[in-house]
């Protein structure tokens, strides 16, 4: 294995202001088919996601909900939300698949990239998740991914 050993991307995820449009534009104009909707409380997001063929790479939409514990005004919003109030819809984050998230990560951190979470998180599917900070990725937002068995 070569530092992170990234074997494939897992998914590219959009964060959007208007998820219910946009799952209606990836369907019913660029013919994607929804495979999976989740709502990650800890991460403050809605996502769906869509697939081509079989065994490609998903595509992910993502779109911030209010977190337990957001006061009245919305102050604790995610960084979903953050993205989007400065940036608008875009791209947010490429999500790579690795055979093992605890040794990817302790790699990442060898080569001197600041992984974002002491220990991985819950992903989609029940995945296992880390992200490497953007700054020290080329100013991409890096997913690590382990898929549940
Ligand atoms: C922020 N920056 C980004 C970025 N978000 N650059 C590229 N892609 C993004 N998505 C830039 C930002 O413009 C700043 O650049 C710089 O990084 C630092 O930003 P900041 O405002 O100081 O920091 P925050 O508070 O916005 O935090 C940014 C990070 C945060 C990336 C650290 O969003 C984070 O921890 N993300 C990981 C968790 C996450 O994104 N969860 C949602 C997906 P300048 O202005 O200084 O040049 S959850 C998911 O995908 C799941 C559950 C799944 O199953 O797949
Ligand atoms: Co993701």
């Amino acid at each position: 294995m070569t530092g992170v050993g990234a074997e494939g991307i897992d998914h590219v995820s959009i964060a959007v202001v208007d998820l219910d449009g946009a799952v209606a534009f990836f369907t019913g104009v660029l013919g994607l088919r929804q495979t999976h909707v989740e709502v990650n409380e800890r991460e403050g997001v809605s996502e769906v996601m869509l697939a081509g063929k079989s065994g490609e790479a998903q595509v992910q939409l993502i779109s911030p909900v209010v977190v337990a514990g957001a006061d009245a005004s919305g102050g604790n919003l995610s960084g979903v939300a953050k993205f989007l109030s400065e940036r608008g819809s875009a791209i947010h984050h490429l999500a790579l698949e690795v055979a093992d998230v605890e040794v990817a990560a302790n790699a990442a951190r060898a080569a001197g990239v600041r992984v974002l979470s002491e220990t991985p998180l819950s992903g989609a599917k029940e995945s296992k998740i880390v992200f490497l900070h953007p700054k020290d990725c080329h100013g991409v937002l890096i997913e690590l991914v382990q898929l549940a068995n």
